[in-house]
């Protein structure tokens, strides 16, 4: 069997901190029952309030990004401890836009997700290939290798540690969405790497897709096989939409 479908709301540098307290209580109004795992990525500043908000109600709570170190004189970074404190429960580990305009790396990433687990938060580790891979026909191998990178010394307790979520570059806030096969294409392929590393847990680990993902095209993506779920940026924003894609699966 599947595991449970997981809508992440990644709002990415959007919303205050009161805006976001405000959208969530109209969010918590308008949900029904929810047969899906839901969970608002939201910006450091915003989590404390949130937490508030969404309690231990069916919301689940996570931050876009964690630093890959313990504690100490590392300016400017928030810990994983700190953030679990909170009450958050996942983090985005390795958005394209980190590692494009943070120069992240899959060492770094797989650092973070290190941190991540060992304080009890769940990664959302992100891969994915740019344009010119696609167009080369290296999307499979670049992902792949990528994902290898990125879970290097990731180890897991159990298939509820690890979240991946397989975000192409160039279907980012472009409106251009993969299509559901491309889609699944690159899903199976990751759920094969983690069938070789995780052989007892890879059919239960969370696969979602991103990439330009909204009410009207969320359902066929997250009907494919071994896409179980999604990471959703532009369409997470309005209340009106996240309602649509819950209702939509
Ligand atoms: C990909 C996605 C969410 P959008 O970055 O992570 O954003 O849905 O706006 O393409």
């Amino acid at each position: 069997t599947k595991p449970q479908t997981f809508l992440a709301l990644n709002w990415k540098m959007n919303k205050t901190p009161s805006e976001s307290v405000q959208w969530a209580e109209e969010l918590l109004d308008k949900l029904g029952d929810l047969n899906i795992k839901l969970a608002i990525m939201a910006p450091s500043v915003s989590l404390a309030g949130l937490s508030g908000v969404l309690g231990d109600a069916q919301v689940g709570l996570g931050a876009q990004d964690i630093s890959q170190h313990e504690s100490g004189a590392y300016t400017g970074e928030v810990s994983a401890a700190m953030l679990k404190d909170l009450g958050v429960q996942y983090a985005v580990i390795g958005h394209s836009e980190r590692r494009e305009y943070h120069f992240e790396s899959d060492a770094v990433v797989a650092a973070k997700a290190v941190q991540a687990i060992k304080n009890g938060i769940v990664p959302i580790v992100c891969v994915g290939e740019k344009l010119p891979e696609r167009e080369k026909g290296e999307h499979v191998s670049y992902t792949l290798n990528q994902l290898r990178g990125s879970l290097a010394g990731v180890e897991l307790k159990s298939a509820d540690d690890l979240v991946i979520a397989y975000e192409p570059v160039w279907a980012i806030g472009t409106g251009k969405t993969a299509t559901a096969q491309d889609a699944e294409e690159l899903c199976a392929a990751i759920r094969g790497v983690l069938k070789e590393l995780y052989p007892q847990f890879a059919d239960q680990i969370v696969v979602q897709y991103g990439g330009s993902v909204k009410p009207d095209n969320i359902s066929e993506i997250c009907s494919q096989p071994n896409v179980n779920g999604a990471l959703v940026g532009g369409a997470s924003l309005q209340v009106a939409g996240v309602v649509g894609m819950v209702e939509a699966l």
